[in-house]
């Protein structure tokens, strides 16, 4: 197998959210291996902010004419960017994050590249198939890509499954290799400096527990659940809770803390484009989602030693091991979460010890380097095949 360097283009998308976010972190572990990585997205992704000099970045930008209005052209745009790019720099590989619609605009390239197209590697991430991608909107076109693609990854043991459920396929008809998410464990580490803390919370004794919750604040998050659960801990115990992101949920959610007289203990931040000193900081991370495929957010706080409190659903309890390094419940037992968390910030020798054992996990299976040699791996057996195996259509369950 040669090792010549490869030329790939990766396509996410650019806000925050933990698939742009893994997209964005393979390309930069990619570029710094020697391959020449291009972006090709709507926006810059975030976390290529100051870094573009390492890649090269292709932005996608729809026409503004009148009649095309709401006829939702990005898919379009899209593919005409990918065939643009793939034709100049001769792509080896063309990696999409979420399948709707990367996947499908991946294809469409595809088709109108013919024997110049790269090999098309599709990651998984979630809702682009538990949610989105069943809903019968997009199913036909989103199962029909994802088997069309070379080679398809997921996160998670759970989403793979999930996968051939709702697209009604089995591991004949669509070989999905798990590679976990990882995190930077050298950027997300243990620093329990409360200084970080105080512009928050100025009347806080420094023992006072901290919460703490990062997410997109989509339903899926259930968000009400992170306020139930930090207002049954108050009761008990006076504590405060932050909550990093922003979507639909988060002005239910303020006017809730409000009517529940607690805005004093809570502080609402927004999107904030670095977190960690906070997570770094904080006593306890609160992620009680409907679902999650894999739940980034939640590794990036155990790389940190800070340990979850998390729902018992899709990929968490494969990062996340109850009683062990974490603690979960079911979907929606906002009582046991609390009873959860009273239980770590009440006893320092058990949140310690839960603190050094999420940092140890995080150490010993979630790095990045093992991820990329995955993801390098497939790109390599992709490009020294001579024709990539195409699923047989229509597929068989
Ligand atoms: O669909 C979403 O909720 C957004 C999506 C994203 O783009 O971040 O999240 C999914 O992908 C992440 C990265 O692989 C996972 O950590 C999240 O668990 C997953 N979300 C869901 O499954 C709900």
């Amino acid at each position: 197998m040669s090792d010549r360097c490869l030329n790939l283009a990766i396509t996410c998308f650019p806000t925050f959210g933990g698939s742009g976010m893994v997209a964005t972190e393979i390309g930069l572990a990619l570029a710094d291996r020697g391959h020449r990585v291009h972006f090709i997205a709507r926006d810059l992704p975030v976390r290529l902010h100051g870094m573009t000099r390492k890649v090269i970045f292709h932005e996608v930008t729809e026409s503004d004419y009148p009649a095309l209005a709401h006829s939702g052209t990005y898919p379009l745009a899209l593919a005409s960017k990918m065939i643009e790019v793939a034709s100049y720099e001769s792509l080896d590989i063309l990696h999409v994050h979420y399948a709707v619609p990367h996947a499908t605009a991946a294809w469409m390239a595809r088709e109108v590249l013919g024997e110049r197209a790269p090999r098309i590697v599709t990651t998984l991430h979630g809702t682009d198939t538990t949610l989105v991608g069943i809903d019968p909107t997009y199913l036909p076109i989103t199962r029909f890509s994802v088997l069309r693609s070379d080679a398809v990854t997921t996160p998670s043991v759970s989403l793979q499954r999930a996968t051939w459920d709702g697209f009604g396929l089995s591991p004949e008809t669509l070989p999905i290799e798990v590679i976990p998410n990882f995190v930077d464990t050298q950027r997300y580490a243990p620093l329990r400096d409360r200084t970080h803390l105080r512009p928050l919370f100025p009347h806080a004794l420094e023992d006072t527990p901290v919460l703490v919750h990062v997410s997109n604040f989509r339903p899926v998050k259930r968000i009400d659940d992170v306020v139930s659960i930090f207002a049954r801990v108050h009761r008990e115990r006076p504590c405060r809770l932050i909550m990093i992101g922003d979507g639909p949920e988060r002005s239910p959610a303020e006017r809730r803390v409000r009517e529940l007289g607690l805005e004093a203990h809570v502080a609402f931040l927004g999107k904030q484009e670095s977190f960690v000193e906070l997570l770094a900081a904080s006593d306890v991370f609160l992620l009680p989602s409907e679902q999650e495929s894999f739940g980034l957010a939640a590794l990036e706080a155990m790389s940190c030693g800070v340990p979850v409190v998390a729902s018992d659903i899709g990929g968490i309890p494969e990062q996340v091991k109850h009683g062990a390094w974490g603690l979960l419940a079911p979907v929606g037992d906002v009582e046991a979460m609390a009873r959860h968390v009273l239980s770590l910030v009440e006893e320092p020798e058990r949140w310690g010890h839960f603190s050094r054992a999420a940092r140890q996990q995080v150490l010993e299976r979630f790095q990045l380097g093992p991820a990329i040699d995955r993801y390098e791996a497939i790109y390599r057996r992709l490009t020294s095949s001579p024709s990539s195996p195409r699923a047989p259509w229509p597929p068989r369950p």
